[in-house]
């Protein structure tokens, strides 16, 4: 059996998650936004027939009732017949923009097979991607002014034509500077760069890059649907706190601050990305129907089929 077998399920999980977040729009409360779409997904999850795990998540299980990193998950656990499934989730990314309803929220995951997707602490990544043009081209081992050389020559546009989103927070003050310097065009997001990313790797929007650190999760979720669309991704794993460093230790074989390539981060072609709207963005936003049903759009990418499509579903 294929992941992507298991994508009416998968999308169910995240239509749910959004739909539950969407009713938190414009309320100002983040953290309850979060907490409804966490416990949607995870209903969700209870009912598909796989022996899935948490490979990186909602954080530890002392600090996350649902979704923590190991939990087990489906109808089917331990059953050796049973598809063993990896997923990688963030059932409300960019939260901070449902709580004012702005847009790019979304509830987002990763599938592959069990020990295809990093398996981490919920700490922080550095992440550079952009369009398949640029495949081989980018990595966060070189400097900034090296990436945008070869983004200009990739793209055939001047440093000052590229748009490169970074989220705005003071620990890319450095980048922000270089990136000015170098007279390109910074888009400051506050929030929402998986979208970020997903716009950089699409030939029809104006974004041609995403550069900075966000949460490690997201990261394999983008390196997922990165995979998909033949788009650049690399990862390196950067620590909050001591107790994440440890973690990590346990959890990674080998170097824990090593480059991750995109198929490192999601080491099976056997993957699937859900990312479904809960603010408009990438798709629509949810919106409540007369009838009293809710009309919900993902993005889907199937990497094992090459299929890239976005799903509309009245739920
Ligand atoms: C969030 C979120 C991003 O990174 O900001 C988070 O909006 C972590 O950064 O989309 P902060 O702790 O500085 O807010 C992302 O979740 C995704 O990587």
């Amino acid at each position: 059996m294929a992941t992507a077998d298991l994508e009416r399920y998968f999308l169910e999980a995240c239509e749910a998650a959004a739909i539950a977040a969407a009713a938190w729009r414009g309320k100002g409360d983040g953290k309850a936004a979060d907490g409804a779409a966490v416990e949607a997904m995870r209903t969700v999850f209870d009912t598909v027939p796989f022996d899935g795990r948490v490979a990186i998540g909602e954080g530890e299980r002392d600090d996350a009732p649902m979704l923590w990193i190991g939990e087990p998950l489906g109808s089917l656990q331990n059953d050796s017949n049973a598809p063993s499934i990896d997923i990688a989730v963030d059932p409300l990314e960019c939260t901070n923009h449902v709580a004012y309803d702005l847009p790019n929220a979304m509830a987002v995951l990763a599938a592959a097979p069990r020990g295809n997707l990093l398996h981490a602490p919920d700490c922080y990544m550095n992440k550079i991607a952009g369009p398949a043009e640029l495949l081989g081209n980018i990595s966060l081992d070189e400097p900034t002014a090296y990436n945008i050389e070869a983004a200009s020559d990739g793209l055939d546009k001047s440093a000052s034509e590229l748009n490169v989103v970074v989220m705005d927070r003071p620990r890319h003050e450095i980048l922000i500077k270089e990136l000015r310097d170098l007279s390109v065009n910074v888009v400051l997001i506050g929030d929402g760069d998986v979208s970020a990313a997903l716009n950089a790797a699409d030939p029809n929007s104006e974004i041609d890059m995403l550069m900075g650190i966000g949460a490690a999760p997201e990261g394999v979720i983008t390196a997922t649907a990165l995979r998909g669309l033949g788009a650049p991704f690399e990862g390196r794993l950067v620590f909050k706190n001591a107790g994440h460093r440890e973690r990590a230790e346990q959890m990674i074989d080998g170097d824990i601050e090593r480059l991750w390539r995109r198929d490192a981060l999601c080491s099976s072609p056997d993957a699937i990305f859900i990312g479904t709207g809960v603010c408009d963005g990438r798709s629509k936003g949810v919106e409540l129907l007369e009838d009293g049903r809710y009309s919900v759009e993902s993005e889907v990418i199937d990497v094992a089929n090459g299929i890239h499509k976005f799903v509309s579903n009245i739920r």
